[in-house]
């Protein structure tokens, strides 16, 4: 039997444009760069302890988290790797204060692209799956300078979003508003290969995605959306499940868009000020598009979290996200309140 034809991101790109015209040229060229920063991304984190990428930078983040030497590279990586193509106004990432414009020495083009250059940092050093997530959105029409205001756009205007896990395979998960893709890094050809498209996640699951550690802080609706959980088969669920917590988003969303499941990062009283732990504009909203492309669901509890306005570029949400019929009971939870 002959093999399955190798398609790769770039000959996906081209022909999906074909058939939706979702990807002109310079959105394109954007996601086949995004593609290359995450390959050599990808090749600093396998380095690992040979390649002086681990520990940390002896600094802090925007977030007042201590940046992990890998932070610092893969930030940089994005920013070397985009701002010279011609096809960005500004970047905006968790490991910087305020949005980076293009210098006046490239040419600017049309699109916004953010970033998390690499997410669950914490689990670089113990060799567990980490990824990029990045978003996409257009400039606002009016042509004057970017600032931080042309980033503050709902999750619903993005016009792509994914995400690069780096585990035992490099797979870039992407979407452009036409179902989900999934490219997994061909490391003898150096280029990401078609592996999976129209990605669906089932609407009921039997797996939850939460950190335990912080039951007892959390609000009503979630402890008892746990609680049936914990009560399996015998309680009102009439089920048993199962429970996985990677503490890196991009691999429990992976897996949920992989084989289902619920993801909860809530609001808690540890810090009744903060919505959540999870950042609006580069975490939330590209994996709240993905699952949701994927036939999945994403609020914050109470609302889509694509339909939020956002106010500020590192706000903070609570995000759950997963099997529809999941998301939409622990939603109902909510409003019962
Ligand atoms: P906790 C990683 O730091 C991250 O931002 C997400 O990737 C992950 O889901 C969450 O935080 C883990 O948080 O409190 O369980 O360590």
């Amino acid at each position: 039997m002959t093999p399955p034809k190798k398609i790769s991101l770039t000959r996906y790109l081209v022909e999906q444009q074909r058939i939706d015209g979702l990807i002109p040229g310079q959105l394109r060229l954007l996601l086949e760069v995004v593609a290359r920063a995450c390959k050599s991304i990808s090749h600093a984190v396998n380095k690992g302890a040979l390649g002086n990428v681990l520990g940390s930078a002896q600094s802090e983040n925007v977030q007042g988290e201590v940046q992990k030497k890998l932070d610092i590279i893969a930030n940089e990586v994005l920013i070397e790797a985009n701002e010279w193509g011609g096809h960005l106004a500004g970047m905006a990432s968790e490991e910087m204060d305020a949005i980076y414009v293009v210098p006046n020495r490239y040419p600017k083009g049309e699109y916004l692209l953010l970033f998390d250059p690499l997410d669950g940092s914490s689990n670089i050093d113990v060799n567990v799956s980490i990824g990029t997530i990045f978003s996409v959105l257009h400039m606002p029409e009016d042509d004057r300078g970017v600032d931080e205001g042309d980033f503050l756009q709902p999750g619903s205007r993005q016009v792509a979003a994914g995400y690069c896990v780096y585990g035992p395979q490099t797979t870039l998960v992407l979407t452009v508003g036409d179902g989900v893709a999934m490219f997994t890094l061909d490391r003898e050809q150096g280029s990401f290969v078609l592996t999976q498209e129209n990605v669906r996640i089932p609407a009921d699951t039997q797996e939850f995605a939460i950190n335990m550690s912080n039951m007892r802080h959390w609000a009503p609706p979630v402890r008892r959306y746990i609680d049936e959980c914990l009560q399996g088969k015998d309680g009102p669920r009439g089920k048993d499940f199962n429970m996985r917590w990677i503490a890196s988003m991009v691999a429990d969303v992976h897996r949920i868009l992989t084989r289902g499941g619920i993801f909860m990062y809530p609001w808690d009283q540890r810090e009744p000020n903060k919505p959540g732990k999870l950042r609006l504009m580069y975490e939330a909203n590209p994996m709240a598009w993905l699952i949701e492309q994927a036939g999945g669901a994403a609020t914050n509890g109470k609302e889509r979290i694509l339909d939020l306005q956002p106010t500020k570029l590192h706000e903070r949400v609570s995000v759950i996200l997963g099997s529809k019929n999941e998301v939409e009971r622990v939603t109902s939870y909510h409003s019962e309140l």
